[in-house]
């Protein structure tokens, strides 16, 4: 399915209110309220966000479904026909600590393909979108990588948990690599990716709504999305998750299949 462009023109538009929005409302008092512990957050602005980008979505295309992770959109959704895949606010944590280094996140499916990712970096007024069969832009310019040749000249992104209890191998995949980076917004550190600043993103745990941009955006650049097996991404579902360079995609799988411990590599 090729992108809509009526579509893609409001789901330009409809990105851009919402971090307008945010961008205005920083300095406002804003109630923040925990879900499972202390370091997962919702605040008022997640849920209207999404229910902003919702009202939309339904007004103009009431057939299509939409799964987003506040929980305003359709409760059982399946991979039939459009689904827009959205994260109101990516790096919750991050909005509320320190004001910068969060994102909004929107991937467009059709029968469970990916048809376009968009991915808006807030606070730096920069619109990434990937749309498949075409390309990838930044703030509407045809976006050219940083070249990655190996995983021995590139930094890597991945959650601090990683290295610390050596999943997947993310410590000998750190020691083949010149360091580690990371954002806390799983879309921002797809985005180091994309821009050829890091060679791969791992995640132990993504949600639909952490990865649908991100995998739309990879598909159109011909970029590898994997579990860290290497097995294809379930759409509806919460997993690990290997954001990668082509060119080390398939080192850092054989690094990771090197491991004894096969507890230590599920991909749940
Ligand atoms: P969120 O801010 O939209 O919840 C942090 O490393 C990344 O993981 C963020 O993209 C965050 O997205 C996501 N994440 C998913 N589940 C999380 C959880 N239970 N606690 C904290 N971050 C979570
Ligand atoms: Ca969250
Ligand atoms: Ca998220
Ligand atoms: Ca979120």
């Amino acid at each position: 399915m090729t992108m809509d462009k009526q579509m893609h023109q409001r789901a330009i538009d409809w990105l851009n209110q919402a971090a307008d929005l945010l961008r205005a409302t920083l300095d406002s008092p804003l109630q923040v309220k925990q879900k499972q512990n202390a370091h997962d957050l919702v605040t008022e602005m997640d849920c209207r966000i999404e229910d902003y980008l919702i009202q939309q979505i339904r007004h103009y295309y009431p057939n299509h479904q939409i799964l987003s992770e506040e929980g305003q959109g359709d409760v059982f959704p399946n991979t039939e026909g459009y689904l827009w895949i959205i994260d109101p606010i990516d790096g919750t944590l991050n909005y509320v600590k320190e004001k910068n280094h969060f994102a909004i996140l929107l991937g467009i499916y059709y029968n469970g393909k990916p048809v376009a990712g968009y991915i808006v970096d807030v606070m730096n007024e920069q619109l990434y979108y990937g749309i498949v069969g075409d390309g990838v832009y930044l703030n509407h310019q045809p976006l050219l990588p940083i070249q990655i040749a190996s995983l021995e000249t590139s930094l890597i992104h991945g959650n601090v948990h990683l290295f610390i209890h050596n999943r997947y191998q993310a410590r000998e995949i750190l020691n083949h690599s010149l360091g580690m980076r990371h954002y806390g917004a799983a879309g921002l550190d797809m985005i180091s990716v994309i821009r050829g600043e890091a060679a791969l993103y791992l995640s132990p745990r993504l949600q639909p709504w952490d990865f649908a941009a991100g995998l739309a955006i990879f598909t159109a650049m011909n970029y590898k999305m994997t579990t860290p097996t290497g097995q294809p991404l379930d759409l509806l579902k919460r997993q690990a998750v290997l954001a990668c360079h082509p060119a080390v995609h398939s080192q850092v799988l054989d690094i990771i299949q090197s491991t004894d411990s096969e507890a230590n590599n599920n991909d749940n």
